[in-house]
């Protein structure tokens, strides 16, 4: 299904030019999409599974569904298959590693002993292709989160744990970032919550914030780590209190300078969007990452699709002038369909609804609304929607060496013949 690189080109000089009449720079915005790098989560790769204990139960209250054949069990194969994605993928983007994904030479090293070292691997790989590496600690899938609380359990031996992993993350985050050249964001997400109502909502609340107060004592420089917390409606199983709450985050972000917020797009009530959150947030914390992901009527975590909220958090980052302070990761996991695709689909329609925001006549649109002609605002708004920026995108994906259009899949029905059906 591949398309002519002539025909590509045809294409997006019309592109241009009808952009060009509405004062919009496409080559400006070609540029702006090319310097803004995207963090992919390895663990859509494996359906968040890691290689701590193969086989073993996710916890922690998320859920991949699906058994689609061929997904990675090592971190051989992992990187095998991130190494097609990013192929797919245009541009110069990141990798988001959680600490379960550790390689240890089949040594048992509980998370808390956690070093660099054991993500040698990975760093060499990134280091080789010039991906910069994010971070997150893994408080979930294990003996000690088994009953729910990680970082705001009741026992302390058990908080200090947790408190000791996150530590140990922060170091391991730090010397990918000098090693890199380039910041690790370390995210801290932890499941804590109750099932059903609890008698006392403010004990693990107060428990959580000295527990993130004690992983985030040590300063580390900002150029080499950058520390976010993720705040959580519901988890499976925590149905009735999370500990982490958005509130709980915004305040705990808001008072620990430096502090990153993360906005999760399936975290909030099905009809609350991150999208009318990210100017209200950036006026009081310095930065923010995302975990774009899709929620189907709950944190599903389905796979990024063009959907009107994705366009809106990508026109939000763009008409407030925010891509300088917000790291844009993904987050979703589904086992129902091939995994690489999956990778593709997502971190595609990612850039196409940032490409579209970049298109937009901002001062226009700006002038519309200062005017209070909100009668054009609505009519050039609806129109930009049905410009040919398909046709940029293409160009953009030409430049780049990706593939145009659904040529991408037919790279992925190749490798899954090729390499995935051999992993039985
Ligand atoms: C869970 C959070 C968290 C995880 C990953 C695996 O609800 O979204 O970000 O999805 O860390
Ligand atoms: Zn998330």
């Amino acid at each position: 299904m591949a398309t002519h690189p002539g025909a590509v080109a045809a294409a997006y000089d019309l592109a241009r030019e009808r952009y060009a009449a509405m004062g919009v720079d496409t080559e400006a915005a070609l540029a702006r999409l090319g310097a803004v790098a995207i963090s992919l989560h390895c663990w859509q790769g494996d359906d968040v599974g890691g290689f701590e204990n193969p086989g073993g139960a996710l916890t922690g209250g998320i859920a991949a569904t699906g058994n689609y054949p061929g997904k990675a069990r090592n971190g051989d194969e992992l990187r095998d298959d991130l190494d097609l994605a990013y192929r797919l993928i245009p541009g110069r983007h990141r990798l988001n590693l959680h600490a379960i994904y550790a390689e240890t030479g089949g040594k048992a090293v509980a998370r808390n002993q956690l070093a660099p070292e054991h993500f040698a691997a990975w760093l060499d790989w990134a280091k080789e292709r010039g991906l910069g590496l994010d971070f997150n600690p893994s408080c979930f899938s294990h003996p000690l989160s088994s009953d729910g609380y990680t970082l705001a359990h009741r026992d302390p031996a058990i908080r200090q744990f947790w408190v000791e992993h996150c530590v140990a993350c922060r170091h391991i985050g730090a010397h990918f970032g000098l090693a890199l050249g380039t910041p690790c964001v370390t995210n801290i997400w932890v499941p804590d919550g109750e099932k059903d109502t609890p008698a006392d909502r403010l004990a693990p609340r107060l428990r959580l914030r000295e527990s993130l107060d004690a992983v985030l004592a040590e300063p580390i420089d900002p150029t080499f780590n950058r520390d976010a917390v993720e705040a959580k409606l519901f988890g499976i199983g925590a149905e009735s209190y999370t500990v982490g709450s958005h509130e709980f985050y915004m305040g705990y972000a808001v008072s620990r300078p430096g502090t990153l917020l993360c906005l999760d797009a399936g975290h909030f009530h099905p009809t609350e969007v991150i999208s009318d959150k990210i100017s209200a947030a950036l006026i009081f914390v310095p930065e923010l990452l995302l975990h774009v992901s899709r929620g189907v009527r709950w944190d599903s975590d389905h796979v990024v699709t063009f959907t009107d909220e994705l366009q809106a958090i990508m026109q939000e980052l763009v008409r407030g002038d925010f891509l300088e302070r917000t790291h844009i990761g993904l987050d979703f996991f589904d086992a129902s369909i091939n995994r690489v695709a999956a990778w593709a689909i997502g971190t595609r329609n990612a850039q196409r609804a940032l490409l579209l925001a970049l298109l937009e006549p901002a001062a226009e649109l700006r002038a519309l609304e200062d005017a209070g002609d909100n009668t054009g605002r609505l009519a050039l708004m609806e129109e930009l929607k049905g410009l040919p920026w398909g046709a940029v995108w293409d160009q953009f994906c030409l430049r780049n060496d990706a593939p145009v259009g659904m040529a991408f899949l037919d790279e992925i029905r190749g490798y899954e013949a090729r390499v995935l059906a051999a992993r039985a």
